[in-house]
């Protein structure tokens, strides 16, 4: 396959201002007509023919101002174009097959409607186009069809008129006249209903609000609605931004290859974040509805009114809008607790991803397969180096920035660079060498060594970036790093520092302590980094008690966990070590200054993922059973207080609020540290708690739990969930996803009992995902030492690329995680990547990511 290089960027030859699309809907067949006006690019290159890209498609009809076209030809599945003057009306007639479009790219059928997903280069397979992202077009959209299959018509913008047709038919006609390009296009067809409300903007607009589902699903819309309006607001309060439209749409899903789409005036949605009730949706579940809500509204300005030149820029409007959405979450919650969150997400997606063989930097600099590249780095990674810049000017001087961002590039097509320079410009900082993170891939390790005396504390700053593919060679990083120094006796500090580290080496000194201080380092999660610390275990513990940077606090613990955890795998339990972590959790448990949504993040143990990254080559099952020992230590050592915790928290009643949240994330937390130091009480405390459940948090809790015991009713609850929910799928989904997660020696055999369950198909992405993504991140599953796990994982890829690639491709990375881990499973892992090498019809999205993860 074709590699697609970021500097052989060239300005398209052909514009195309205005499109006018006309649809004749049908599930089995759709007829598309584009008109286009174009007009020669005065900055593109003089080139008289135009290329429009197509995908799957054929041309029926193709003409040039009201003439059949002449001299055009197709090149592989593009239609080139010759064209004699300066500007034309080109006409084009496609025919789509929707019932048959497995990829859900372009115009699909899910569940009996019609729905299109255009980003990155779906538009390609509705009509012939320049689809690519710095080709903006004014769009107006006919579609017509019958109107008992088809009753609502959306698309982007505004309904502008709309009218009866003939035998049962009907037609409207949208009109968006704000310039956006194809990816963001949409259209929707089916039979929804919504919950609608009004919107007035802070300059006195009304805008008209729906969600869009099934019918019998809009009773599950609230929390939706409430996330929009919340996000209006909140984006016009933080950011200066007002909704450009009088209609803003959303309509759920459920075959969808991603979490959402923020094509302009209707967001199309995976039905898994839009639709939550208490019933069916746990505390989680609504937040990522909340989280994803937010990110595609915020869009509207990071992303489409300012969009990207071309798909290497992705993370301009990504990791952009991932920091929106992040800030959005923390001001709706509890800021420190969606802090902690984000950092588990990267350190456990992003971290591996940087050191693996498929690291790229957050711009990256080659592509084969676009869809490849949404990933974390270009999000995760990316709202982080945004977050830097943000900690670096402070959120008055940020804000300068952003606004002068978004009234310097508004309608235009920019880069990361036009970004960085209005960041510059507006906030006042210099980022000369802060550009590296945009241009360098791989977690910087920085190591912090302290000597004191004579009252002065020197501490010496070392960072080393680490080769990754294509990048030997790296340069140091500008990273700023916060920190407190903590007085012994006090328990206090004088204020933060945020010390710009950017060299390999550096020294930095703080003089007048009587005592040598206790380091609080990288605050906040202020850099993206992998600290390697020396500081001792009893600091540490002073921190995990102390520290007012409630981040700092987890991070202590978390450090403290780590050390336990690794170091008991080389050689065994450190007493003095588990008694330290059982005082300092016992003091969890017991401070009552702390609210149970930030001690359920306290209660957790690292992630066998981190594990696996700072232990590398890795024995994923000699990680797994020292966490399992050291929550069996834990378990017995806080038996008293855990099963009072849950006792007390077993009263709270349901309700949306922060306590009651709190009370049940510690519930469930307290039942898994409890469940590997006693498995016949934990049964009992998980059974109960299923069947005094009100809610899907306590149940789905409950029930993960359970599924990991060998107790007699954990058959029984199973059946119970799968027989209350039958014909849910968002909850069935769960069903799978607990059983693919039993730490149990079967669980592959439940798994491939489950793919042949009648619940169970290859066609829906969310249902794929909850068996056999669960499968991949179940260390006990995946990394069975017989190699059955690395084995089931391509053989789904295998089957599922011929239908659906995209989802296929995202299973591959782990696989290449195989340098990380011990010879003997790395073997076997690499064996699994050769043998899907070898099928000579992988999609380009499989090829790229297999072949990547081999070398
Ligand atoms: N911008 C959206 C990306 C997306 C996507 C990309 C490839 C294939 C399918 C997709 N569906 C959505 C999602 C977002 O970041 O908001
Ligand atoms: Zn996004």
């Amino acid at each position: 396959p074709e590699t697609i290089h970021r500097l052989d960027y060239t300005p398209p030859a052909w514009l195309v201002p205005e499109i006018r699309l006309e649809f004749e809907l049908g599930t089995e067949l759709t007829k598309v007509k584009s008109t286009m006006k174009v007009e020669r690019n005065p900055d593109g290159s003089h080139d008289q023919t135009m290329h429009l890209c197509g995908d799957n498609i054929a041309v029926m009809s193709l003409s040039v101002d009201g003439k059949p076209a002449e001299g055009w030809t197709m090149s592989g599945a593009n239609l080139l174009l010759p064209l004699p003057g300066d500007a034309h009306e080109v006409t084009i007639e496609t025919h789509l097959h929707p019932a048959t479009n497995s990829q859900l790219m372009g115009l699909y059928a899910s569940n009996g409607m019609l729905c299109t997903q255009c980003e990155a280069e779906g538009f390609r397979r509705i009509t012939f186009f320049p689809d690519r992202p710095d080709v903006l077009s004014r769009y107006t959209v006919h579609m017509s069809g019958p109107k008992d299959a088809f009753p609502i018509l959306l698309s982007n913008g505004d309904m502008t008129a709309s009218g009866e047709g003939e035998d049962g038919t009907h037609w409207a006609e949208w009109t968006d006249p704000w310039p956006k390009p194809s990816y963001l296009f949409a259209l929707v067809a089916g039979e929804l209903v919504a919950r609608k409300e009004v919107f007035t903007t802070m300059n006195g607009r009304k805008v008209d609000l729906a969600v869009y589902v099934r019918p019998g699903d809009e009773e599950r819309t609230e929390h939706a609605m409430r996330s929009l309006v919340n996000s209006m607001k909140w984006d016009e309060e933080t950011f200066g931004r007002e909704y450009d439209l009088d209609t803003f749409n959303i309509v759920a899903v459920s075959d969808f290859n991603m979490g959402a789409m923020e094509n302009k005036g209707l967001n199309i949605f995976n039905t898994r974040y839009i639709l939550a009730d208490p019933d069916t949706a746990t505390d989680g579940d609504f937040d990522a509805v909340e989280g994803v809500v937010g990110h595609e509204y915020f869009h509207n300005w990071s992303g489409n009114r300012v969009t990207c030149r071309d798909w290497f820029q992705l993370s301009l409007k990504e990791g952009f809008t991932v920091l929106r959405d992040q800030m959005f979450s923390a001001a709706m919650g509890s800021e420190p607790v969606k802090r902690i969150e984000d950092v588990r997400i990267l350190r456990a997606a992003q971290f591996p991803e940087d050191s693996g063989p498929l690291a790229h930097p957050i711009r990256p600099d080659s592509y084969q397969e676009i869809s490849n590249f949404y990933t974390a780095t270009v999000y995760n990674k990316g709202a982080e180096v945004i977050r830097m810049m943000h900690t670096m000017a402070g959120p008055e001087a940020f804000r300068k920035g952003s606004d002068l961002y978004f009234d310097r590039h508004d309608g235009e097509a920019a880069t990361c660079e036009d970004f960085v320079k209005a960041m510059e410009d507006g906030a006042g900082l210099d980022l000369t060498a802060f550009r590296l993170w945009y241009e360098q891939a791989g977690t910087p390790k920085v190591t912090v060594h302290s000597e004191f005396s004579d009252g002065t504390l020197t501490l010496t700053v070392k960072q080393k970036v680490p080769a990754t593919p294509g990048q030997p060679h790296k340069k140091p990083m500008p990273i700023p790093l916060k920190i407190a120094l903590f007085d012994r006796a006090t328990g206090s500090h004088s204020g933060e520092h945020t010390l710009m580290v950017d060299k390999a080496e550096q020294v930095f000194t703080f003089d007048g302590f009587a005592e040598a201080p206790v380091l609080s380092l990288n605050r906040g999660f202020s850099a993206p980094i992998q600290l390697e610390s020396e500081v001792s275990d009893a600091d540490i513990k002073f921190l995990a008690a102390k520290d007012d940077d409630a981040f700092a606090r987890y991070e202590a613990l978390q450090q403290l966990l780590t050390r336990e955890l690794l170091g008991a795998v080389e050689h065994g339990p450190d007493e003095a070590r588990r008694a330290a972590i059982a005082e300092a959790l016992a003091a969890v448990l017991d401070d009552d200054g702390i609210d149970d949504l930030m001690r359920g993040e306290l209660m957790m143990l690292p992630t066998i993922s981190f594990l696996i990254e700072l232990s590398a080559p890795a024995d994923p099952m000699a990680i797994h059973a020292s966490r399992e020992r050291l929550k069996a230590y834990l378990g017995q050592r806080l038996h008293d207080r855990l099963t009072a915790l849950h006792d007390r928290a077993s009263a709270v009643a349901y309700s949306l609020e922060a306590d009651a949240r709190g009370a049940r994330k510690v519930k469930t937390q307290a039942l898994i540290l409890l469940s590997a130091a006693d498995e016949a009480e934990t049964a009992r405390r998980a059974e109960a708690q299923y069947r005094a459940a009100d809610n899907m948090t306590d149940r789905q809790g409950a029930l993960a739990v359970m599924a990991s015991l060998d107790a007699p009713a954990r058959d029984d609850l199973l059946a119970d969930f799968h027989g209350r929910y039958e014909g849910n799928a968002l909850v069935i989904d769960k069903w799978f996803a607990i059983q693919a997660s039993s730490l149990r020696p079967d669980v592959l055999d439940a798994v491939e009992a489950l793919a042949k369950h009648p619940d169970f198909t290859m066609k829906n992405p969310n249902r794929v995902r909850s068996l056999y993504m669960t499968v991949a991140g179940n260390p006990i599953a995946f990394h069975d030492e017989t190699g059955r796990g690395y084995r089931m994982i391509a053989d789904l890829v295998l089957a599922l690329d011929p239908l659906n690639p995209q989802t296929a491709a995202r299973f591959v990375p782990w696989l290449g995680r195989w340098r990380k881990i011990e010879p003997k499973r790395a073997a076997m892992m690499r064996a699994e990547l050769e043998r899907m090498a070898k099928e000579p019809s992988l999609s380009k999205d499989v090829r790229e990511q297999v072949t990547k993860s081999i070398d």
